[in-house]
């Protein structure tokens, strides 16, 4: 058996070329036996082509390298790689690859196959034992059903137009996964010629526009994910203040769609708000599950219309809401539409009329009132135990003004969500998002370390490879704040069992009895410094230059005193911090 040693353009050179070629540059990689020229591929290009060249973060787990590279996909909206190892990385992908489907994040995986040959027949041929037991029999029907495309690099000839229409799927609306494989043969296959593809003819599909007869006018917006075009939201207030009464709710779960400091805020509840009941005309703009059918439909005389990329949520099954009308159209060219027919048509002027002054009036004091009573429910004293009121608004005002926010807390901003249910995803997520934002060339002046705070569950924290995040935050430099809200485990199955069986046997359970409490609990800030390099503090002692620092705190007056070294720790030493939050 003869293996690549030498500096020869193979099929798996090609791959990480196409991938720069199309403006990948970053690579998550949890590597395998399938990988040897993947390996030689890697190693060839960091040595004769630094600057043009992807860069290569390894991943202990591969649930880290899909939700850092899901993390990444959302900000930059550029499909990062992740390469995984045969059929066992790509299940070990589990819910990240449900996360990047339904989240719509743009992510090309790469997995390698067991080789096709038995007895050193080509270079790649089986050479170990494994190799005999990692052969399933279809191994992309495994990713397909989360994959906007699956396909197969059949040989070095072919092997850039292969990656260059998975990246087109990537990044066509709905944006998503595409799952990419090849045999170790043909990765190690020599292209005598290598060659270049035209990028001008690999372009993603373009936005759909928005016919003019759908343009309407009305009071409520429902939207969900729009805020995933960091242009939008701006657009958004400008259609709010365009229409008098026009009020907008935020379904949330994932990127922040409308400000909730707007009078015309509805405020953020995952589809279960009552502002859905009251209205006369719902447009839903970008968005998934608009309210719950068993809890709150709009009446049957309300007027829907429907504007997403994906108004059939084409990878739902069973996803009935009706609308009156529905367009496939990119949500920032609809609002700009919008905007500009309303202001130029005469329907523009006939907003001034006194009866659109009367509702806004009425929209300004209303969602003041709840503001009001929201803030009521923050007790600030420093003996005061913690709950989400008071950590919230902490976070908030102690916090640069220009923190991103990527939140999975489940029960309970620049805000990034997950817009999708696999627990676990902003562990990775957070990495990518910092990464990615550190990574973006400013429009003006010097580029400045930005601040990413995630806020995630103790049970979404423990459910995908803490200590492989935390770890590669420390190996690549990644400083992120964590706060880990630890209310002793799983809520969320305690709240969804009291739906269902309100006076049922979880009426007074204990956590044990349910299965969802984590006593003894694990202690999430040892844990951060230990899985953080050798530097970290050895029982309980803290070595000064240590990169991770873990702290627990209880009350107000300790969150606020750990808050406030946060900035200066992360943002001035470049090092990370866990601050895990005790929550009675
Ligand atoms: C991979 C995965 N496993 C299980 C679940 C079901 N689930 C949804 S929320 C949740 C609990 C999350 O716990 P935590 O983050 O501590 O939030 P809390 O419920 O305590 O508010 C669970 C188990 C899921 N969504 N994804
Ligand atoms: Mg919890």
């Amino acid at each position: 058996m003869i293996y690549l040693r030498d500096s020869s353009y193979t099929t798996a050179f090609a791959l990480f070329d196409a991938l720069w070629e199309a403006g990948i540059t970053a690579c998550f990689v949890t590597v395998g036996s399938d990988h040897p020229s993947i390996i030689e591929a890697i190693i060839k290009g960091k040595r004769e082509r630094p600057e043009t060249w992807p860069r290569f973060i390894t991943c202990p787990s591969e649930i880290t390298a899909i939700s850092m590279t899901d993390g990444y996909a959302r900000v930059s909206g550029r499909p990062p790689a992740v390469i995984v190892h045969v059929d066992v990385g790509t299940q070990a992908l589990g819910q990240g690859l449900h996360n990047a489907s339904v989240g719509r994040a743009p992510v090309f995986i790469f997995a390698g196959m067991c080789p096709y040959t038995e007895a050193g027949e080509k270079i790649g041929s089986r050479t170990e034992y494994m190799h005999w037991l990692q052969e399933a029999p279809d191994q992309k029907a495994t990713a397909r059903q989360y994959c906007r495309y699956t396909g197969e690099i059949r040989s070095g000839l072919n092997a850039k137009q292969t990656v260059a229409r998975a990246l087109q799927f990537a990044s066509s609306a709905p944006k998503g996964p595409v799952y990419v494989t090849s045999a170790r043969e043909t990765l190690a296959e020599i292209i005598e010629k290598p060659y270049s593809l035209d990028q001008e003819y690999w372009k993603p599909i373009g936005p759909g526009a928005l016919p003019t007869e759908g343009v309407e006018e009305r009071p409520l917006v429902i939207t969900g994910y729009s805020g995933r075009d960091k242009r939008c939201p701006d657009h958004l207030v400008a259609l709010a203040d365009l229409i008098p009464g026009l009020r907008v709710h935020d379904t949330g779960g994932s990127d922040l769609c409308f400000p909730f400091s707007h009078p015309a805020s509805q405020g953020f509840r995952l589809s279960t708000d009552n502002c859905t009941q009251n209205a006369d005309m719902i447009l839903l703009l970008e968005c998934d599950v608009p309210w719950i059918p068993s809890k709150n439909p709009p009446a049957h005389n309300t007027r829907i219309y429907h504007l997403d990329i994906d108004p059939l949520n084409q990878q739902i099954p069973v996803s009935f809401f009706p609308a009156h009308g529905r367009w496939r159209a990119d949500c920032y060219t609809a609002l700009n539409q919008l905007v500009s027919y309303i202001t130029k048509s005469p329907f523009g002027k006939a907003l001034q009329h006194v009866s659109y002054q009367e509702r806004k009036t009425t929209l300004v004091e209303a969602p003041k009132e709840r503001l009001d009573e929201i803030a009521t429910r923050c007790r600030l004293d420093d003996e005061e135990s913690l709950d989400a009121s008071n950590i919230g608004y902490l976070l908030k005002r102690t916090l640069p003004e220009s923190t991103v926010f990527v939140i999975e807390a489940v029960t309970y901003a620049h805000w990034i969500g997950c817009g999708a249910t696999g627990i676990g995803w902003s562990n990775g997520a957070a990495l990518g998002v910092k990464m990615a934002l550190d990574d973006a060339v400013p429009t003006t002046g010097r580029p400045q370390p930005s601040f990413v705070c995630q806020v995630v569950g103790d049970g979404s924290f423990m459910c995908a490879a803490p200590s492989s995040s935390l770890w590669v935050a420390s190996k690549y430099n990644i400083p992120v704040l964590t706060i880990v809200l630890n209310n002793g485990g799983f809520n969320a199955p305690r709240k969804s069992t009291q739906i269902v069986y309100p006076e049922g046997l979880n009426k007074g359970a204990t956590g044990d009895e349910m299965n969802i409490s984590f006593e003894p609990s694990p202690n999430y800030a040892a844990l951060a410094e230990a899985a953080s390099g050798s530097s970290a503090s050895r029982g309980g002692i803290q070595i000064e230059g240590q990169w991770m620092l873990g702290v627990q705190v209880n009350a107000v007056g300790s969150l606020k005193t750990e808050l406030g070294k946060a900035s200066k720790r992360i943002l001035e030493a470049g090092k990370g911090m866990l601050i895990e939050a005790l929550i009675p």
